[in-house]
């Protein structure tokens, strides 16, 4: 185990380093910890949910990869999810999806689900001061099989679909209120068409109307927030996504909802950091669905790249903390799944520390045109000592320093997740 000692001569060091650039390393560290992170359900599991066992995925989502040990009931996952909790440094948040009910073995379909199906979670939420967000679940489904939910051609399929949205906003205002914590519900729907549409229009006019039903009951903001999610194309709707970016922009616009902004769902060169403050301009607040994807929209797991580096420098330098729901979304099946949440979950919040440690000087520069300055600061800046800080949060707040946090996630499969298989 690193040294104490040494870790906080290296923080107090590098705190000085810092302050010669204007910036104060102890309140970038107060800020750090109130931003939550959403971790998502549904890596633990390989997106497969509770409902039927095997439950096949489709709808575009696709999940590689057969490693042992991937959680079977909601207490698996739960378990799963404890442990990946005490790896990861600050208070969070879990985003469930409505497969992922309790339904004691009965057969609930999705029009049917109650708040009542969630109460194991709610109440393990509240035990360990997690905050909830939830999602209706739009796929792996007889009645989306043909690829079409809310904007299905056949009234009585968008019927079912559009009840499965409305219990899902009760229910995330029912998660809202017993935990005295907001709960942002996502509509994600995979509607499309996997070869060029002759007619563009009637679906985005029904999925509009069929939106506009969901949304009818007036919740309140402080127990549920609505959030829509654009996608550009999918497996099997390669040509024509319904709920495209523009659909979705202006839907969220003009009905005063949240936009989802997922790192993956736009073409493989195009970030989403740069639209953050673009959309802001226009709504209160968006969700950040944060993903990876390598050359396709592959959802792979979250490292500290340049684009989450640019996606976490535009929340923090601009401080819109409060105007952003950060959650995480990719699955990958090839590895340890807890060690995939905590390599996720550990860099979204690294990326999220060394945004805010950038020095003031960086604005003030361009603010008087000096461009060579800024591009030097923004250099400078990549061997700054980031580590030190971060190594010193991990440790005030409890959690493994640097790759200590592997040791426990390899005792926790040898010891729990290898006795799944
Ligand atoms: C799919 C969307 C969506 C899903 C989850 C499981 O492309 O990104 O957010 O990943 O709802
Ligand atoms: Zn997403």
């Amino acid at each position: 185990m690193a040294n104490t000692i040494n870790i906080e001569a290296a923080y107090k060091l590098a705190c000085e380093r810092y302050a010669a650039l204007g910036v104060d390393v102890g309140h970038a560290l107060k800020t750090l910890a109130t931003i939550p992170i959403s971790l998502h359900c549904w890596q633990g599991d390989d997106v497969d949910g509770f409902e039927n066992a095997g439950g096949a995925l489709g709808n575009g989502l696709a999940v590689t990869g057969n490693y042992p040990g991937k959680a079977r009931t909601p207490d698996e996952l739960r378990t799963d999810l404890e442990k990946t909790y005490s790896l990861i440094p600050g208070k969070h948040r879990l985003n469930l999806h409505a497969f992922y009910g309790e339904f004691g073995g009965k057969k609930v379909d999705r029009d049917a689900i109650e708040p009542k199906h969630f109460a194991n979670w709610i109440a393990w939420a509240k035990k360990n001061g997690l905050g909830l967000d939830f999602n209706p679940t739009c796929f792996s489904h007889p009645k989306a099989a043909d690829g079409f939910t809310l904007s299905n051609a056949d009234k009585g399929v968008r019927k079912f679909w559009i009840e499965h949205c409305i219990r899902s906003r009760e229910i995330g205002a029912a998660m809202g209120k017993a935990l005295g914590k907001t709960c942002v519900t996502n509509v994600w729907i995979p509607d499309g068409y996997k070869d060029t549409p002759a007619d563009r229009v009637a679906p985005r006019a029904r999925l509009a109307e069929s939106l506009d039903a969901i949304f009818k009951k007036q919740i309140s903001p402080k127990l549920n927030l609505d959030a829509v999610e654009p996608k550009l194309f999918g497996i099997g709707s390669e040509s024509y996504v319904v709920g495209s970016h523009e659909f979705y922009m202006g839907y969220a616009v003009t009905r005063k909802k949240l936009l989802t902004l997922d790192a993956g769902h736009y073409h493989p060169s195009e970030g989403i950091a740069d639209k953050i403050s673009s959309v802001l301009q226009f709504m209160p607040e968006i969700l950040l669905h944060v993903s990876r994807g390598v050359r396709w929209d592959s959802d792979h797991v979250v490292i500290l790249n340049d684009d989450l580096l640019s996606i976490a420098r535009e929340i923090a330098v601009n401080g819109f903390e409060k105007r952003l729901h950060i959650g995480l979304d990719y699955f990958d099946a090839s590895i340890n799944r807890v060690a995939a949440w905590t390599i996720g979950a550990r860099n979204m919040i690294r990326a999220l520390l060394i945004a805010l440690l950038e020095t003031p000087l960086i604005r003030t520069a361009e603010a008087r045109g000096d461009f060579t300055t800024r591009l030097a600061l923004q250099e400078e800046a990549k061997s700054l000592p980031f580590g030190a800080v971060w190594d010193y949060y991990c440790e005030s707040q409890g959690v493994p320093i640097g790759e200590h946090w592997l040791t426990e996630a390899k005792n926790y499969e040898n010891t729990v997740l290898i006795k799944r298989n």
